[in-house]
């Protein structure tokens, strides 16, 4: 029997809910079913000697093994190589990319420094389970220093056609990385055929009759595993009686007819400045929506030691502040704009309350928001979703308004169609995409992941 071992930049607190983002959460959903063990970065940076064995706690049934890093390792390695590098040209943002030498030398010296502390916890047998851009590498570094056993890796953000990824400094031993795994997961059909198509094109790769790829001398799995949410946990914090409060205490609080909401990230990814953009058209297009629909923007603060991030902040208080200026009224706020953290179970009593959910990143892994907005409306009454195409969950939510999150024109149409939607259309919608959503939850992402891995049922409590 073996062990599940995962390994992220991150480890959360799982022990407090509302404290995670998108990987954390499902991850920690995950590891809390099944146990096992959660290595990565703490969150601590310090220059002070470190122990090269990592900290030891245990949280329920999971044992987190956590480092910390160095003031370099944090500037190079985390805001570098990853957020500055990796980051946006994944996400197609070849103009944001910071190309340093130095940075990739330290992602590389990160990534063995972890590769040995992790392998001071591995038992043979452990099926060992990599997340997302921040550890490309770690695979490789543990086959270096002996390791056979399977490793999977999931990649939680988009994986970018040929022309971008040659853009990364260092894509061919990226490349040589990923051909450390057994199994590569991506969120979309889209993000595999990329993958695929950056083997073939830029590592003498080639396809097998049974579906797996080949390429320095080995034949891994690459397939797409879109993740979901956990529906029915989500669904039963949006119907408390807290959240009945909330609601009320938001209805009250606003004249508005119509509550529109987005909740991302205050990323330069998310599209946020031309969501803003579009609602101002919406007001200019359809006056007899001034004092009827509010946005309530939900941006938590995230990466703020990177200069896009900075940047895109003051972009969006300076176009709140005109939208705010040029439309409200002392009884009606156009954008309610709020820069911080809220815990979940008032995120999904917010999206129960409010009849449009703006989903409109300019590109998505696969957006779990979306999902939560689906999951929290009422069957009899619900609210209607609009969702970008570029989004992951755009590939298996198609009833939702799907918009093109450039085009201004488009947001604001649809911000009115779903407004002035029929109760019958609403239902239609949020059935079909209900359904979906609640087949394809986080639980099915995971064993499916692990059944590819080769591992089923097989993997118990450590
Ligand atoms: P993220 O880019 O973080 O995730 P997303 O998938 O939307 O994006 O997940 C965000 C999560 O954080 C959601 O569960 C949301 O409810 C929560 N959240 C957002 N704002 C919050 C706030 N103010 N307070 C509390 N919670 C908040 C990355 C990829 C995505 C991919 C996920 C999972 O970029 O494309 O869907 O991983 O794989």
């Amino acid at each position: 029997m073996s062990r599940l071992v995962v390994a992220s930049n991150r480890v959360a607190d799982i022990s407090k809910p509302g404290s995670a983002g998108g990987l954390a959460v499902a991850v920690g959903d995950a590891l809390q079913e099944l146990g096992g063990l959660w290595f990565g970065w703490d969150g601590e940076v310090t220059d002070t000697p470190r122990s090269p064995q990592p900290r030891l706690t245990t949280s329920g049934r999971v044992t987190l093994a956590m480092l910390s890093l160095s003031e370099e390792e944090y500037e190079n390695y985390y805001l570098g190589y990853a957020n500055s590098v990796l980051w946006p040209v994944l996400h197609y943002r070849l103009d944001l990319a910071e190309l340093d030498a130095a940075y990739l030398r330290t992602y590389r010296s990160v990534n063995q420094r972890f590769a040995h502390a992790l392998g001071g916890l591995l038992k043979p047998d452990d099926v060992v389970w990599i997340h997302d851009y921040h550890l490309f590498p770690l695979a490789a570094e543990l086959r270096a220093q002996g390791f056979g056993q399977r490793f999977g890796f999931f990649l939680h953000i988009p994986f970018p056609p040929p022309d971008m990824f040659v853009a990364l400094p260092g894509y061919e031993w990226l490349i040589r990385c990923i051909f450390s795994y057994d199994l590569v997961g991506f969120q979309t059909e889209a993000d595999r055929v990329n993958f695929q198509r950056v083997v073939q094109e830029h590592a003498d790769g080639v396809l097998e009759a049974d579906g797996r790829i080949s390429a320095f001398g080995r034949t891994i799995k690459a397939d797409a595993f879109p993740i979901g949410i956990d529906v029915e946990t989500f669904r039963a914090m949006a119907r408390t009686r807290k959240a009945d409060d909330q609601i009320e205490k938001l209805r009250r609080r606003t004249i508005a007819g119509v509550n529109i909401i987005g909740v991302d990230r205050l990323d330069y990814t998310k599209g946020l400045p031309e969501r803003f953009k579009a609602f101002r058209l919406l007001l200019e297009n359809y006056p007899e929506n001034r004092k009827y629909m509010t946005l309530m923007q939900i941006a938590p603060p995230t990466r703020e030691d990177v200069d896009a991030y900075a940047d895109i902040r003051m972009e969006l208080e300076g176009l709140s502040g005109a939208i705010n200026g040029a439309f409200g009224d002392i009884d009606w706020t156009p954008i309610r704009y709020i820069h911080r953290n809220v815990a979940r179970d008032v995120l999904a009593a917010l999206f129960r309350g409010c009849e449009v959910g703006l989903v409109t990143p300019l590109r998505d892994g696969m957006n779990l928001v979306a999902k939560e907005y689906v999951a929290a409306q009422d069957d009899e009454n619900p609210g209607v979703l609009i969702l970008s195409r570029f989004a992951g969950a755009a590939e298996t939510m198609d009833e939702a308004l799907v918009v093109n999150p450039y085009d201004a024109n488009e947001v604001a149409q649809s911000m009115q169609r779903a407004a002035t939607m029929p109760l019958e259309e609403r239902r239609e919608r949020h059935a079909a995409l209900y359904k979906r959503i609640e087949r394809h939850d986080v639980s099915r992402w995971r064993r499916e992941f692990l059944a590819a891995l080769g591992v089923g049922q097989e993997v118990h409590q450590a």
